[in-house]
């Protein structure tokens, strides 16, 4: 396989670029078995802190080359896209149309293609005699094991979507899915796609409350559960708690219930004629049910995603441009190979990354992928250490917040194994401060992995803004530049191009993967993408900087701005600063209203190791603030915290810490991982307002 130079910028920044030959100089952690030596990771990682920008590891040999990929996308975007969709997709129907744009934003891609997407994922591999490939090496909780192969889901997906169509469901239903992380899901998911029905995954953590606000407002047919779920040893009823909120859903037909692993001692009720089990419906159902071609714009499904509203929305994909976009995105961002990479993602599918990143993108290139039931934290701290060593695992794809704990943890649980396997390391969700990047980068990657931060949105279905692994020289802190084919701006607020510094981003193109509508709300879609700067800007959401490479720093919704004495200062650049601090695993700011400075700084940190949150860390901390931003940006007040209010997904809930700042009544926790932080919190600062 070729291997192409690396693109550079064209200049390097202050600080410098650094290579992966210093990288191990610095460190002494050896580069091909990520073990430390002695030296001071602490003090290693505050040397490094300085250097502004890494080239790719020297060792790293990229398996898929991509620079005709941006000549192509460059030249002709739509060709590019095209020319993608009939490499990478099978297709029953050719396409002849690409985009058509003549109604924006409602824009629609290979209109007049047809395809079936479970058929993309399964029976194309199978056929061409992979069927034996390990799809999902499933992992549980209690350290089950079960390889999956494609030949395998093949099988369940087709006797899932022979028992669903028994139940009535059409092309078009809106199907519910409320599992934990079992291969069943990916089989529930691939069966709907399989017939045509819309998927609507609510994430397994999630209440039974929400689950009926998401089955309710998308007139679901038929929901797909568990009879109960287990938690670090704990297990709790799933069913009887979704019939006490769903039991009287007009719409809701059929329930299906998939006995979870492990034993479940709790009684089950079922009730008679609305209620069936999944192996039951299985084993009742034919084993064929024909992969039939459907439009390339055929709904594939609905995710709600929380906004800074209380009500969710409805986010709308499609069938080919999805597909497209994460097939696409997975193999060139990471470098998979699937006949060698052994990929894990690490987040649930109740979310879009488990959606692209765990079963479509991998399921389409034929992957052989981890999936894992389980907390990071049982039975040990060490657990995700142990299943990459145990299973070889070579892309890594997590989130900053789950790499901050780690750090939290400490470096010896990853040391206790071998971790030589990695390759590339990813990241999603939220901007990663230099400190996390450079733990990643050493005590995960053993300074030979390329990281990639991985920039987008549910919105827009797959990956647009990230490094190419072993390609693009990465900034810790920087998603760097946009994919091939996809095309990022900055705006000031009076809507004229930012070519250098902060604006708001927007992209000025339609993309294959981009989000069709809000279900059922086509005004809503409108309003919130593409109202600002008219119908053909879609509108993100998310501040963020440009620098005179051409990298851009995401640096936070929109809303999670402060503005100090009329400075504009970002709650992700106070954290990073914060989070600099020796002394510090994770901190959140948010900003409380003050009479003097129109808003203040309030921070929320939570201490690593044996640290103590006393008079003289705060001191400490605030001088290292202002060494790193500015006095303006010291925090006013700082809260130890013990735990941060996160929601599932791993994002931070600021809006709950401003409530608690500013000493309003709490609103909703009920999306938390764990509301009883939230509570811990609100204590503490009525304690010492
Ligand atoms: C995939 C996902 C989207 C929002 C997005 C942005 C933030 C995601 C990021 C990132 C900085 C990254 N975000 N990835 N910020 N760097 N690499 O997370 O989707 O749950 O819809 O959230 O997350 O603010 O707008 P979603």
């Amino acid at each position: 396989m070729s291997h192409h130079p690396p693109f550079r910028p064209d200049s390097v920044r202050p600080g410098g670029t650094v290579t992966d030959q210093a990288v191990r100089a610095t460190t002494g952690r050896s580069a091909t078995t990520g073990r430390s030596a002695t030296t001071d990771l602490e003090a290693t990682l505050e040397g490094l802190l300085s250097v502004e920008s890494f080239d790719p590891p020297a060792g790293f040999v990229r398996r898929r080359p991509v620079d005709a990929d941006r000549a192509a996308a460059a030249a002709d975007p739509q060709a590019f896209w095209a020319a993608a969709a009939r490499e990478l997709l099978t297709w029953d129907t050719p396409f002849t149309q690409v985009l058509d744009d003549t109604n924006p934003p409602f824009y629609t891609w290979f209109a007049d293609g047809e395809l079936n997407l479970s058929a993309n994922c399964l029976d194309r591999h199978v056929e061409a005699g992979r069927g034996g490939r390990v799809a999902f090496h499933w992992r549980g909780e209690e350290g089950e094991h079960r390889d999956v192969t494609y030949a395998d889901l093949l099988a369940e997906t087709q006797r899932l979507a022979n028992g669903l169509l028994s139940l009535g469901v059409r092309a078009g239903d809106v199907v519910g899915i409320f599992l934990p992380m079992i291969p069943e899901v990916a089989a529930a998911m691939l069966a709907c796609a399989r017939i045509g029905a819309v998927h609507n995954v609510v994430f397994g953590g999630f209440a039974p409350s929400a689950v009926r606000e998401r089955m309710e407002v998308s007139d679901a047919k038929v929901l797909i559960t568990v009879d109960g779920a287990r938690r670090k040893g704990r297990r709790a009823p799933v069913k009887a708690a979704v019939d006490a909120e769903l039991g009287d859903l007009p719409a809701l037909e059929h329930i299906v219930v998939v006995r979870g692993p492990g034993e479940n001692a709790d009684e089950v009720p079922m009730t008679a004629g609305r209620d069936v089990w999944y192996d039951e419906l299985l084993a009742a159902a034919g084993p064929v049910c024909p992969a039939v071609g459907l439009p390339a714009e055929h709904p594939l499904f609905i995710l709600y995603s929380s906004g800074s509203t209380a009500k969710p929305k409805g986010i709308l994909h499609t069938t080919a441009g999805y597909l497209l976009g994460a097939t696409y995105t997975l193999r060139t961002v990471f470098d998979l190979d699937p006949a060698t990479d052994v990929y894990w993602c690490s987040a649930d599918v109740g979310w879009i990354t488990g959606h692209s990143y765990i079963v479509y993108g991998p399921l389409s290139n034929g992957v052989t992928s981890v999936m894992f039931e389980g907390a990071p934290d049982y039975p040990d701290h060490d657990i995700w250490w142990r299943i990459v060593e145990e299973y070889k695992v070579t892309v890594f794809y997590t989130a900053p917040t789950a790499i901050r704990t780690c750090i939290k943890w400490g470096a010896q649980y990853p040391d206790r194994h071998d971790l030589s396997s990695l390759r590339v390391l990813g990241t999603v969700g939220e901007p990663i401060n230099p400190k996390a990047w450079l733990w990643y980068h050493l005590v995960i990657g053993g300074g030979r992995c390329p990281i990639v931060d991985t920039w987008w949105q549910t919105e827009t279905g797959s990956v647009l803004i990230s490094p190419l692994a072993g390609v693009t020289p990465t900034k810790p802190g920087s998603a760097t530049r946009p994919l091939p084919g996809i095309s990022p701006a900055l705006l000031s607020e009076d809507g004229r191009p930012v070519t250098e510094g902060t604006g708001i981003l927007v992209i000025t193109q339609p993309w294959p993967s981009m989000l069709r509508t809000l279900y059922k709300d086509d005004k809503r879609f409108v309003e919130t993408y593409f109202s600002r700067f008219g119908p053909t800007t879609y509108v993100v959401g998310d501040a963020a900087r440009l620098d005179a490479d051409g990298y851009f720093w995401i640096i936070g919704r929109i809303d999670d701005v402060i503005n100090v004495s009329g400075h504009r200062l970002s709650t992700a650049e106070v954290e990073s600063a914060i989070v600099a601090h020796e002394a510090v695993a994770e901190a959140a700011v948010v900003a409380q209203a003050d009479e003097q400075t129109g808003q203040a700084i309030v921070a929320f940190v939570t201490l690593a190791g044996e640290r103590v949150g006393d008079a003289a860390v705060e001191a400490e901390l605030r001088e290292h603030v202002a060494r790193r931003i500015g006095k303006l940006a010291r925090p006013r007040r700082i809260v130890w915290a013990d735990d941060l209010p996160k929601t599932r997904s791993g994002k931070i809930m600021r809006r709950l810490l401003r409530d608690v700042a500013e000493g309003r009544e709490l609103g909703d926790v009920t999306t938390l991982r764990d509301p009883a932080v939230m509570s811990a919190l609100a204590a503490k600062v009525a304690a010492a307002p």
